[in-house]
């Protein structure tokens, strides 16, 4: 029998379809293969997996990295290095010990491998598409039920079909196709979509360039972008010395997209997104001028060698302006390595920068926060607001070419006009390959008897009530377009200490937002949160949703919602819904009472669910599977868990 030609997504989720069919929007049960826990999120992931009482993770892979929460200012931060360390050895997980790398990039290294599923609780997971993988970013407490061998339930995304075509002008990365794609869509344009990219102009991508686009792909809103498995792939993995884990993986001939778009690489010039999101990218000429006071280079989204030997290559024998601090930040202990056998630190430091530990370091404002009213130009994926450490910050995302001009001119600078001959660096084809700071799954026996060592500031996971069906509460909050989880929940070096202690990192509740919700939550009670567009966008961290439910917030109403966020409201016993009319939007007030009367059997019908304000009729929608409305009405998804097993 003649099977109907498919892309390399259908194929990948083919082979992993549990439950549901491939109908776009369809929920759908998929089998995870790996799964990727960092230290910010991991501790929850832990804590979940303890109250879950499991002995020993399913996957064919599970790796814990230590690589957010690097700086050491008092007890809290490496007291959670030893409880993850020991939580992975107590249940079969990989442990990437603080120093050894950037979780995505060393996934990639290490573990990456076509044809597999990856859940992260980070966002930024999608990176691995670059390997023809699919991996997808999902709240920790998903990720913590793959490793206890569930399936991931999601809805079927369509496949957006992208073409790439000729090949990159010099001066121009991989950095401006994916700040391309943001110009193009914005930060809600791949929502409830996953981006595959296809055609000739991958010929002169590599994979860790493709590893760019997939990672900022989250940027994007989009599901994960996905890449097919080709001669780039195999040399990538033959090079990480893992050749026998390639397999070729390609889009049928004649297979279809949901949705299609061309990109001419050819056409592309150096792009920059300006302060403060991801989504405004204009080209780099029209910024140019600017002063900035920092320079950054590394995170996961431009996180190979070429990303740091191209600004290395760029400094070698110059200086960097006397009003820039540029700031190199390895992503992983084996490229900084291979960075330094071949001369390219020596280039970085002579030239004047400033060398970090391999991590995510200032990406997510864990250290080298920008000084006041000055511009900083990042490499990394995002810039919302006060998301680097400065609480009104200027933070724009470049390429690691424009970041170097910048700093070698001392203001916003298009590579083009340096005058310079581009040099030509491309991945090593033998990289250090260092694996003594990555431990390896502690056997069963072994495991069975360590003791999890939890510092003071580690606290269980709080249990939560059920919804009822019958609600009368007040607006809390009202939160305009696009606000992201960092200001639901920022980051940063005084907040990302609380990660494992929800308690007091509540008390940081939608700081970016408003200021004294947490104050005014305690006085009030249950309370509803009000949100415009996209709601929730950004990182995966479901402390943006535990941490407001653990001061009383029931349901947040919203004009859309971005994916990762709605579903940790739901994993965490918080209603999302959505306006039938916008406009009813800007009629609700903060303080405003909402009452719903017979809540679980108008969810369970699965259509509109009717509220009364002030006397009046408010109609709104929601998008919940019954799983999850069965997982609201339990108190949440560890709660439903314990049900369906004592059932
Ligand atoms: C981010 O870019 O915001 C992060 C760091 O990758 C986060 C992780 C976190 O909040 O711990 C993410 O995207 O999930």
């Amino acid at each position: 029998m003649r099977h109907t030609p498919r892309n390399v997504t259908q194929k990948l989720i083919a082979s992993h379809l549990i439950s549901g069919d491939m109908t776009p929007g369809a929920a759908i049960g998929l089998k995870i293969d790996q799964t990727l826990t960092q230290d910010a999120t991991g501790t929850m992931v832990m804590l979940e997996l303890e109250a879950m009482a499991l002995d020993r993770v399913k996957t064919e892979v599970s790796a814990q990295y230590v690589d957010h929460n690097l700086i050491q200012e008092d007890n809290k931060n490496p007291d959670d290095h030893r409880f993850l360390q020991t939580s992975a050895e107590r249940l079969g997980v990989w442990f990437s010990r603080p120093g050894n790398g950037v979780s995505h990039p060393t996934h990639q290294q290490r573990f990456g491998k076509p044809g597999k599923t990856l859940l992260g609780s980070d966002s930024h997971t999608p990176a691995a598409g670059s390997l023809g993988m699919l991996a997808i970013g999902a709240g920790g407490i998903d990720v913590a039920m793959a490793m206890a061998g569930e399936p991931f339930h999601t809805r079927m995304p369509e496949v957006w079909g992208v073409r790439l075509e000729g090949r990159l002008p010099d001066w121009v990365s991989a950095k401006d196709v994916i700040l391309e794609m943001l110009r193009r869509h914005g930060v809600s344009g791949g929502v409830g979509r996953i981006i595959e990219y296809y055609g000739p102009g991958l010929a002169h991508l590599s994979a860790m360039d493709r590893h760019v686009i997939a990672n900022m792909g989250a940027e994007l809103g989009a599901t994960t972008s996905v890449f097919p498995s080709d001669a780039a792939v195999k040399a990538f993995l033959t090079a990480e010395g893992r050749g026998e884990d390639w397999h070729e993986l390609l889009p049928d001939d004649g297979c279809s997209y949901d949705r299609h778009e061309t990109i001419d690489l050819s056409q592309l010039e150096p792009l920059i997104a300006t302060p403060s999101s991801p989504g405004n990218v204009v080209p780099v000429r029209e910024v140019a001028g600017e002063p900035l006071s920092q320079a950054y280079v590394g995170s996961s989204a431009n996180p190979g060698y070429r990303d740091f030997a191209i600004v290395a290559a760029m400094l070698k024998d110059r200086t960097i302006d006397d009003n820039v601090s540029l700031e190199i930040n390895p992503t992983s202990r084996s490229i900084l390595e291979t960075l330094t056998r071949d001369g390219h630190l020596l280039s970085l430091l002579g030239a004047g920068a400033r060398l970090h530990q391999a991590g995510c370091n200032g990406c997510i404002g864990m250290g080298q926060a920008p000084a006041n009213d000055t511009n900083s130009l990042r490499t990394v994926p995002r810039n919302f607001p006060g998301r680097s450490g400065t609480r009104e910050d200027r933070v724009y995302l470049c390429s690691p070419e424009t970041a170097a001009a910048s700093a070698l001119k001392g203001v916003i600078t298009d590579p083009r006009t340096l005058g310079m001959a581009y040099p030509q660096v491309r991945e090593p084809e033998d990289p250090i390959i260092n694996t003594r700071t990555l431990i390896a799954p502690m056997e069963a026996s072994k495991a069975r008897k360590v003791h999890l060592i939890k510092g003071p500031n580690i606290e269980s996971l709080p249990d939560f009530e059920p919804l009822e069906a019958q609600l009368d509460l007040p607006i809390l909050v009202k939160a305009g377009d696009d606000v992201s989880t960092d200001e639901i929940m920022p980051a940063g070096g005084e907040v990302l200490p609380y990660r494992s202690n929800i308690p007091r990192i509540a008390e940081f509740s939608f700081r970016g937002v408003v200021d004294g919700y947490a104050e005014r939550a305690r006085e009030t009670g249950d309370h509803i949160v009000i949100g415009g567009e996209n709601y929730g966008q950004g990182s995966s961290r479901e402390h943006a949703a535990i941490a407001p439910r653990y001061l009383g917030m029931r349901v947040v109403i919203a004009k859309s919602f971005a994916r990762i966020h709605h579903q940790n409201l739901v994993n965490f016993g918080v209603l999302p819904l959505t306006f039938s009319d916008g406009d009813d939007y800007d009629a609700l007030e903060v303080d405003t009472r909402i009452g719903f009367d017979k809540l679980q059997e108008a969810l369970e019908a699965g259509g509109p669910v009717t509220a009364q304000v002030d006397g009046r009729t408010l109609t709104l929608e929601h998008a919940l599977t019954p799983r999850q409305v069965e997982i609201l009405f339990s108190g949440g998804l560890i709660a439903w868990m314990r049900n369906q097993k004592a059932a």
